[in-house]
């Protein structure tokens, strides 16, 4: 090769789209050097190209490990076209300058995260080494290097290519596109090896490949710029929640509205029944479970129908025509006659009628269909000039013993209630009270900066249902008589269930049967911050 003559150096992985990047850049006129895969793929594909070992001299060799680690490659790429002797240098040593890079890496975390699992030394063998090098190499050289490392970026590079236009900005740009991707794939390497050393507890490796999903609109509030980022290293099988949901219908997905519908798809999908889950600015206002969902969405709604107006509604069954029609005709409980209007339903599935229904409720009601978040991830919050990382809240009833600590023996029905209690008021923020009974949430009280403030809220929303119902709460009680405990026997609830340990338990247990009323403690604290 000459130097002089139009070059491109394809090392593909991923060969999606090979065919069109492949007849693309040989109708502009580039000689195409690839690989040993990549070369079979583009001759298959009728493109002819030259493969890497015809250019320099050596067959690709240990298994694969050394293929384009060569000055005839890297030379081509990293030289400086303006400087005369690094021209003068590639002349003497007839290397070929290449123009366009185009490469992805080994499916480092696919392979790694498969649920089939692999063995170390596959792993090991699954780190790209000469691929992030002419990745590394073509952007740092991007002033004439055009470097691709992400098929969809394939036709604005050959329409780049058509054009006479230098573009400083589009060369930057795939630039930093490539260092990204190198960054994110040795995040994954670096994290999966710090998981075979045998501390996969805590602390966790720090790096959590990003991508950019999208830009939003605004952040918080219209005056704060924002962007979302989904977590790479999961592979998309395995990635559930928010960030993998699709879309298919309404408006774009705002800042808050991601908050808020991760808040109720998390509060949702920890129930095993059919259940409805109506979330508002984080917090649910309204949750029932039933048989038949349709009378869990309504019971979710008439909970608190002023906070579920302009709510986040999510379902952990699949919203069938019946469901999606309530959803549609549904009249706020508070007259009787305005329709409900939500910002975003979200559930595991659609039936089709339903979706078109709810399609028809209105040109902006966002509908999501969510996976299901999986368990032991860690969840990361920002302080000013650090980060906090903990294990996420995991725990669930089933995983919590409930222990009477007074003298009245709850009944059956009551237990069950505490436990539905229990589940709910995890997903409020502290302090939080909930008071639900027979599955469904009668009142709650979230944020207040004392206990007994929230209790009161959380009573007063129940109102009259509250007798007999069980009261969960976050953490423990500091006070009991003329304090939180006793407004809540005052109520005629018929449990409380708490995690207990306050040096004021036995003011509690004493309160509870003053009252007749039976203490549950839990041991177990779900502060939410
Ligand atoms: O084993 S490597 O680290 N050694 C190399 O020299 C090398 N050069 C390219 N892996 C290397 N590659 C990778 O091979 C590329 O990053 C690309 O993902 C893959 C393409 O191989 P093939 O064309 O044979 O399918």
């Amino acid at each position: 090769s000459r130097t002089g003559e139009k070059q491109a150096l394809i090392s593909l992985s991923d060969k999606k789209d090979l065919a069109l990047l492949g007849n693309g850049l040989q109708g502009l006129g580039f000689t195409l050097v690839s690989t040993g895969g990549t070369a079979s793929s583009l001759e298959a594909a009728g493109v002819s190209v030259t493969k890497v070992e015809q250019l320099t001299g050596f067959p690709e060799m240990l298994d694969g490990r050394v293929k384009t680690l060569h000055p005839k490659i890297h030379g081509g790429i990293l030289a400086r076209r303006d400087m005369k002797h690094h021209v003068e240098a590639l002349n003497e040593h007839e290397i070929g300058t290449f123009d366009v890079v185009v490469v992805n890496l080994y499916p480092f975390y696919d392979k790694v995260s498969s649920t089939s699992g692999i063995t170390f030394e596959d792993g090991v063998e699954n780190i790209d080494i000469g691929g992030p090098a002419m990745i590394r190499a073509a952007a740092k050289n991007h002033k004439d290097v055009l470097v691709v490392v992400d098929p969809e970026d394939y036709s604005a590079l050959l329409e780049y290519l058509k054009g006479d236009q230098d573009d400083d900005m589009f060369r930057r740009k795939l630039a930093w596109k490539a260092f990204e991707h190198v960054a994110s794939y040795d995040s994954a390497v670096s994290e999966w090896l710090w998981k075979q050393t045998g501390k996969d507890e805590f602390p966790p490796s720090f790096t959590v490949p990003l991508s950019l999903k999208s830009s939003l609109r605004y952040g918080e509030n219209p005056h704060q710029k924002a962007a979302f980022y989904v977590d790479k290293s999961l592979s998309e099988v395995q990635a559930g929640g928010i960030a993998t949901a699709i879309q298919h219908h309404g408006k774009e997905m705002s800042y808050n509205n991601y908050l808020d519908a991760d808040a109720a798809w998390n509060c949702v999908s920890e129930f095993e029944n059919p259940t409805c889950v109506i979330v508002k600015h984080t917090n649910p206002c309204g949750v029932a479970s039933r048989q038949n969902i349709l009378e869990a969405y309504r019971l979710a709604v008439k909970a608190d129908p002023v906070s579920a107006f302009g709510g986040i509604v999510a379902f952990n069954v699949e919203v069938d025509e019946d469901l999606a029609k309530d959803i549609r005709e549904f009249r706020s409980p508070v007259d009787g006659e305005t329709r409900m209007f939500y910002e975003i339903v979200v559930a595991p599935k659609y039936s089709q009628r339903g979706l078109e229904i709810l399609r028809g409720k209105s040109k902006t009601l966002r509908i999501l269909e969510a996976s299901k978040n999986k368990k032991g991830k860690v969840s990361l919050r920002q302080v000013g000039g650090g980060w906090l990382v903990q294990d996420s809240d995991d725990l669930t009833p089933q995983d919590i013993q409930f222990k009477v600590v007074n003298e009245r023996t709850p009944q059956e029905n009551e237990l069950h209630d505490a436990e539905f209690a229990w589940l709910c008021v995890k997903h409020v923020k502290s302090n939080a009270i909930v008071i639900a009974k027979d599955n469904c949430m009668l009142g709650m009280g979230s944020g207040q900066p004392n206990r007994v403030e929230s209790l009161r809220i959380a009573i007063r929303k129940a109102g009259d249902e509250v007798k007999g119902a069980a009261l969960a709460s976050d953490a423990f009680f500091p006070f009991a008589w003329n304090d939180a405990v006793e407004e809540a026997c005052k109520s005629g609830v018929g449990v409380i269930a708490e995690p207990g340990g306050s040096i004021r338990d036995n003011d509690a247990i004493d309160c509870c049967n003053k009252y007749g009323v039976s203490l549950l403690f839990t041991n177990v604290r779900h502060f939410r911050h």
